[in-house]
């Protein structure tokens, strides 16, 4: 297959989707050339970065360019890289007509910079600017995104282009690789269908342990799809290929910086060792053949270049590929069409890169289900958290210094990507599996599924959790932890 075969495929599955609502492609207007400049604010020290909040094009393939709101005019944003412990001063300047936050992923920082209005933290204004101050840490993959609200406009928040890898660097890294690349996984123009996303839906040999006895017979409501896919700003074959040679130890960063949907995707008869997830250094890094990763989530892998050839990385399904989700991985003096090979069927298994070990008893036990209100033929799913859609009253409270295990009890036919703002929690159980020393901020929780995690209440401040899908996030599935 070359490179005009995958465009022209993309462009079938988006007809025979019927999404109908593509711009036509058009040349980049002036205006788009020159990137403005931003001066740091007269008073105080100098900014050490700038991202500028615009609406910009992005060109996914030839003939395929979609207008979206960027970091910077780039998609993803300009790779923000600090060392561990320094000082962070990043100004965020907003050209929209409408208020903005910028969260960090994965940081430990104060309610009032994390960027969540739930927690406080002051918008960035519309035709205005602030400025962003915190100290990096902890070290690892982190990224930094768009936190507003979008309910039902598709052109808000996480639907938009605002996304980018903010890299904290240890101390001790040891660099065991030769090359360093960031994949960030997308998906654009978003419209609504009450279609099942097959990706996300229950595997049949799950356990499911939060299975009801007889299920819901309501009909499912509206859900966000999306026809057209991209790693980083490129739909499978229409950027640069990612250039290789033999022998090679490649570093991957992986981001799903999705709205919506859960990923897995593999690189054509190659396999990665995971080292890290959402950041954090595993206790067992394992070699897989693929990767699952949801929304909000981050896998480091590096990939042993043993294999001559030009081939895929892309996701599993071949729907995907289509629409885009992949990008040529090409070793040096190899011109041949790019390959895919499927991955030996196998199972993503959170608890395979963890260790066994018992945990501290906890002070508090939190349980937390989570629940679906199907919206019917016309209507939007609601969410559930303990039986209310967000705001709850004083429920969830953290006394400083405790130890919490939260437990969630996934009653819904979806995977749910849960996400704590400003903590990292260890993963302790997975679908009645134990294990210990997997530390992430968000955690796949199965359909019909539940995962227990312990967490340290070390970061006083208000505390947003919620599922990392826009849409489920925007209609009920948060909560805010206080301390007491
Ligand atoms: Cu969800």
């Amino acid at each position: 297959m070359n490179r005009r075969d995958l465009v022209r495929l993309g462009w079938a599955t988006v007809i025979g989707a019927g999404a109908g609502k593509l711009r036509p492609a058009f040349a980049q207007s002036p205006a788009l050339r020159q990137v403005p400049t931003v001066e740091p604010k007269a008073a105080g020290r100098a900014a050490d970065f700038t991202l500028r909040i615009a609406p910009m094009m992005v060109e996914l393939a030839p003939q395929v360019v979609l207008s979206t709101i960027g970091y910077s005019n780039q998609i993803p944003g300009p790779l923000l890289r600090v060392r561990e412990g320094q000082r962070v001063a990043v100004e965020v300047v907003n050209d929209t007509d409408v208020p903005e936050y910028v969260h960090w992923h994965g940081l430990f920082v104060p309610s009032d910079v994390d960027g969540a209005e739930e927690e406080g933290t002051p918008p960035v204004p519309p035709h205005g600017r602030r400025r962003y101050q915190f100290v990096a840490r902890p070290a690892g993959s982190r990224w930094y995104h768009s936190h507003t609200e979008a309910m039902m406009d598709l052109h808000r928040g996480a639907y938009t282009g605002q996304f980018g890898f903010l890299m904290i660097d240890s101390t001790n890294d040891p660099g065991l690789y030769d090359q360093e690349v960031f994949l960030a996984l997308r998906e654009w123009e978003p419209y609504l269908t009450t279609m099942d996303q097959d990706e996300q839906s229950a595997d049949p040999n799950d356990p499911m342990p939060e299975k009801p006895a007889t299920p819901d017979p309501r009909p499912n409501g509206l859900e966000v799809a999306a026809p057209l896919y991209s790693i980083n700003d490129k739909m499978l074959g229409a950027g640069e290929p990612l250039r290789v040679r033999s022998g090679q130890r490649i570093l991957i960063h992986l981001l799903n910086a999705s709205a919506s949907q859960i990923r897995r995707v593999a690189l054509s008869g190659h396999s990665f060792q995971v080292i890290a997830l959402d950041g954090n250094i595993v206790p067992t890094p394992q070699t897989v053949g693929f990767i699952e990763i949801a929304p909000g989530e981050r896998v480091d892998a590096i990939v042993e270049m043993n294999r001559p050839g030009v081939w895929i990385l892309g996701d599993l399904r071949d729907v995907a590929r289509r629409a885009g989700m992949g990008i040529v991985v090409e070793y040096a003096d190899q011109k041949q069409p790019a390959q895919w090979l499927r991955p030996q069927k196998a199972r993503w298994d959170y608890t395979i890169f963890g260790k066994t070990g018992p945990h501290p008893a906890p002070d508090q036990t939190i349980d937390m289900v989570f629940e679906k209100v199907p919206g019917g033929l016309h209507g939007i799913n609601h969410w559930l958290v303990n039986g209310k859609e967000y705001p709850h009253e004083r429920e969830f409270v953290f006394r400083q210094g405790g130890r919490y295990r939260l437990v969630f009890h996934n009653r819904s036919d979806d995977s749910h990507p849960v996400h704590i703002h400003r903590h990292l929690f260890e993963l302790v159980e997975l679908n009645g599996k134990s294990t210990s020393g997997i530390k992430k901020d968000t955690v796949i929780v199965p359909a019909f599924g539940r995962a227990a995690v312990d967490l340290v209440a070390d970061q006083p401040g208000l505390t947003l959790f919620h599922c990392h899908i826009q849409q489920h996030m925007d209609f009920g599935f948060k909560a805010l932890f206080r301390y007491a």
